[in-house]
């Protein structure tokens, strides 16, 4: 099968684009039979502020959810980035082979950089972490939404650099692996240019998991769109109408044919109740499933660490090989 690694920042409450984009898919991969990890990246989420409390609040509610999702912890590997020192330790290793030159071109880095006084040295190594997440359990794949595919090449530029510095390969390069459905593109709600996102600072931009069924359907009959009354999908000119058809499409399961049909009849106003109402029937029994759990941190506790647990023996394996191609002195 194919080893699949993927993570998810503990940085604050998470919206439908996370649950569509992440959560939800990390399901269908364990259902398909791929071999799945899915980590917690606390140590990737400091190259921003984080407030110590809310950070490990955020690690334990991103548990919650996982599992209230259906990721399985006896299929799926889930733990915390954190529990695993091997991550940090590649990472050394692997920064020394990557150029600061490189790392600095990224439009992420840059994008990021450009709002800030002073540049923490993490954000410059953040895709260096992301790359050492990966290798260090020699994964084939990684699951990612479209705009982390630049930060995939620095994985694989390092894979080639490792092989020409030490003559072998000890992990293989990972490919990204992006949804078909659109799951990974879901746009703000308040400016259909602009991806859904946890940093907005408009709250109406996006549907959290934890809003109750009323405030969902306020916030999509809120939701921009256009002037023309009736519902077709056309990202490109109607993206505002067109992720309400991408969201009422993942809830329920539809084609974009079959929710434009299904529409046929309706204005984009009418159009609105049906998809909050395919929502709340996909995101209330979420929400009630991750209260159950919430009130079980044993359980979750429990969980992260057989998680962590079955990480570090993967990791170690793929770790003690690299040490020893680098020439570090074995100390077993
Ligand atoms: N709008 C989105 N549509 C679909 N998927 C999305 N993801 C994020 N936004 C959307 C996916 O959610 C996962 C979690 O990503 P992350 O925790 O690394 O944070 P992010 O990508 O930076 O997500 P946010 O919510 O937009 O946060 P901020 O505001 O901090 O940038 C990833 O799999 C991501 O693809």
């Amino acid at each position: 099968p194919r080893r699949v690694v993927t993570g998810l920042q503990p940085t604050g409450a998470l919206h439908v684009g996370n649950y569509f984009g992440a959560l939800r898919r990390c399901v269908r991969l364990q259902d398909t039979g791929d071999d799945l990890m899915i980590f917690i990246a606390d140590l990737h989420s400091l190259t921003t502020h984080q407030n110590p409390q809310a950070l490990q609040e955020n690690s334990m509610e991103l548990a919650a959810l996982l599992l209230a999702s259906g990721v399985d912890p006896e299929r799926s590997v889930v733990f915390v980035q954190s529990a695993v020192a091997r991550h940090a330790e590649l990472c050394w290793l692997l920064a020394c082979l990557a150029t600061q030159a490189r790392l600095a071109h990224l439009p992420q880095y840059k994008e990021k950089a450009a709002t800030l006084k002073e540049v923490p040295l993490g954000l410059l190594l953040y895709p260096v972490l992301q790359a050492a997440d990966v290798l260090v359990y020699g994964a084939t794949h990684v699951a990612v939404g479209g705009d982390q595919a630049q930060h995939l090449q620095v994985a694989a530029q390092l894979v080639r650099t490792f092989r020409h510095r030490y003559g072998c390969q000890p992990f293989p390069t990972p490919r990204a692996l992006l949804p078909d459905d659109g799951s990974d593109r879901i746009r703000s709600l308040r400016d259909p240019s602009k991806k859904m996102s946890k940093s907005d600072p408009d709250g109406k931009s996006r549907i959290l998991l934890s809003d109750p069924d009323d405030v969902i359907a306020l916030k999509i009959r809120k939701a921009v769109t256009d002037f023309t009354p009736q519902v077709t999908y056309e990202p490109d000119t109607r993206p505002g109408v067109s992720n309400l058809v991408t969201l009422h499409c993942l809830a329920a399961g539809l084609t974009a044919e079959e929710a434009v049909e299904e529409a046929a009849a309706l204005t984009t106003a009418q159009y609105k109740q049906v998809v909050a109402r395919a929502l709340v029937a996909e995101l209330a029994p979420l929400r009630e499933r991750a209260a159950d759990l919430r009130r079980r941190p044993r359980l979750l506790r429990d969980v992260l660490r057989a998680g962590a647990a079955r990480a570090r023996r993967r990791a170690d394996a793929v770790y003690e090989r690299v040490a020893a191609a680098v020439g570090l002195a074995p100390h077993a």
